[in-house]
């Protein structure tokens, strides 16, 4: 199992972290890249064209500011396509979000919020863990872990 995890450029890579860190906690492998879909568009093109071929089985684009990559990535490949918005510019990151979710019909990008690093990496394990029957297990033990940390804070403030 692999994911493609593709940044717009390496100035992302401190969000997408938390992508990553999600992947490395649930054992999924991932192929990080840095390529443009403007700055290198030929690249980007081949890598779309050949991730299925090469093993991946999801795309993870990540971009900011006229953040096109996801797009071009869910154009040219048939894999599921989760998009990260990345807060890059003077917009607060409302234009990379709104060039990542609002998609024509018949070519769907799954967008996480701006700056949803961690969601971007649960959401690729929720859609792997279709095929992949311990993958369903990790998520549903993580959940069990979250509802508690939450039940924790709730009892801390409650005797505060
Ligand atoms: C996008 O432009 C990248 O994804 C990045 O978020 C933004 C700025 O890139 P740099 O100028 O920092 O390389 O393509």
């Amino acid at each position: 199992m692999k994911v493609g995890v593709i940044m717009g450029s390496d100035s992302d890579l401190s969000v997408v972290n938390g992508t990553l860190n999600v992947l490395k906690d649930f054992g999924v492998a991932y192929d990080l890249r840095v390529i443009s879909a403007h700055r290198t568009p030929d690249i980007a093109f081949d890598y779309a064209k050949n991730a299925e071929a090469n093993g991946i089985e999801l795309l993870i684009g990540c971009a900011g500011k006229a953040a096109h990559l996801p797009g071009v990535l869910a154009g040219i490949s048939p894999l599921p396509v989760i998009g990260l918005p990345i807060k890059s510019s003077t917009m607060d990151g409302l234009d990379s979000l709104l060039s990542i979710v609002q998609m024509p019909s018949g070519v769907p990008v799954a967008t996480v919020a701006i700056n949803g690093a961690e969601n971007a990496g649960l959401l690729a394990v929720q859609i792997l863990s279709v095929k992949y029957a311990d993958l369903r297990q990790k998520f549903k033990d993580y959940k069990v872990s979250m509802a508690q940390s939450v039940i924790a804070k709730d009892a801390k403030v409650q005797g505060a």
